[in-house]
């Protein structure tokens, strides 16, 4: 089937109209920068728009990352506009998967943080494999999450789990990401894609109009309704001293000095 060519993305379509999304910047362990975003934003509309096109699966490329964050170098520049925007564009990209009328899998085949793992958040299932890693260290590089992290995950694990893992900034592997009901399975590492697969394949063997209503349903449950405040709260923090000090320090490897400023 044709393959839309994008920079950052490998989009293939097989014979049973699975995509299958990887994002494909390893040597940054998949970190989403403004290319990538874009490039999500051009799939999501064409997954939606594409007839032959039944269920997706979205990845990351290589064996280490599904996707390690928003890229620090470039959110390091933010003013308080330009992130309050950002994070709202970011939230947009996110939802476009969330939204998609056709079931999409996250298979989560290494560090899923902060935008990695509110990307995967996004998806309708997340599959990962045991070398999984996910968490929300915004807070050490003095932000919170701001593509829709505050939002999902409280709805995902329960506010107080929600609340351990945004404050403390931790990190939860594949196995306990399973207990806490962020993922619906654990798979050797290589066999994501395969499992997602059989998956999508049980799924598509119902009506896909039942299917576009019942994700439609689902996402309509209340739940979350605080993405504008996130991203407001995201600018804010973008003007702040420990905000340029957290991602200042991560691109010069130490340890950041906060100062509560
Ligand atoms: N951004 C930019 N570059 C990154 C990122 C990232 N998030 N993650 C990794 N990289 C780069 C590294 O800088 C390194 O590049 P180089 O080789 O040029 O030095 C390369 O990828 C490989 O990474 P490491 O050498 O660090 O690999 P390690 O195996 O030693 O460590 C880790 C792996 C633990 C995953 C480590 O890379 C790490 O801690 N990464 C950052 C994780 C993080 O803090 N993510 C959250 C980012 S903030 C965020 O996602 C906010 C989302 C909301 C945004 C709202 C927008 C306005």
């Amino acid at each position: 089937m044709t393959s839309p060519s994008f920079e950052y993305l490998l989009f293939e379509t097989d014979e049973n109209g699975i995509a299958t999304i990887t994002i494909n910047r390893p040597d940054k362990l998949n970190a989403l920068n403004a290319g990538v975003l874009g490039e999500l934003k051009t799939a999501a509309g064409r997954v939606e728009s594409d007839q032959d096109i039944r269920a997706v699966i979205l990845t990351g490329a290589g064996e280490k990352a599904f996707v390690a964050g928003a890229d620090i170098k470039e959110l390091n520049k933010l003013n308080r506009e330009e992130g309050e925007k950002l994070s709202a564009h970011g939230q947009a990209v996110f939802a476009s998967f969330e939204n998609c009328t056709k079931p999409v899998i996250a298979v989560v085949n290494g560090y899923a943080l902060g935008g990695g793992a509110e990307l995967a958040m996004a998806c309708h299932v997340r599959i990962a494999t045991e070398n999984a890693v996910f968490g929300l260290p915004e807070v050490s590089l003095g932000l919170i999450p701001g593509y829709g992290g505050t939002q999902r995950l409280p709805a995902l694990v329960g506010r107080s789990k929600a609340m351990e893992l945004i404050l403390t900034g931790g990190q939860l592997k594949a196995d306990a990401a399973l207990k806490a009901g962020l993922v619906s399975d654990v798979v050797p590492a290589g066999n994501g894609v395969a499992k997602a697969k059989e998956l999508a394949s049980k799924m598509l063997k119902n009506g896909p109009v039942a299917l576009g209503k019942a994700i439609q349903a689902i996402n309509a449950a209340p739940g979350y309704n605080g993405f504008a405040k996130e991203a407001q709260l995201f600018g804010e923090l973008c003007e702040t001293e420990d905000f340029r000090e957290g991602t200042t320090a991560f691109l010069e490897k130490r340890k950041a000095d906060f100062k509560g400023r």
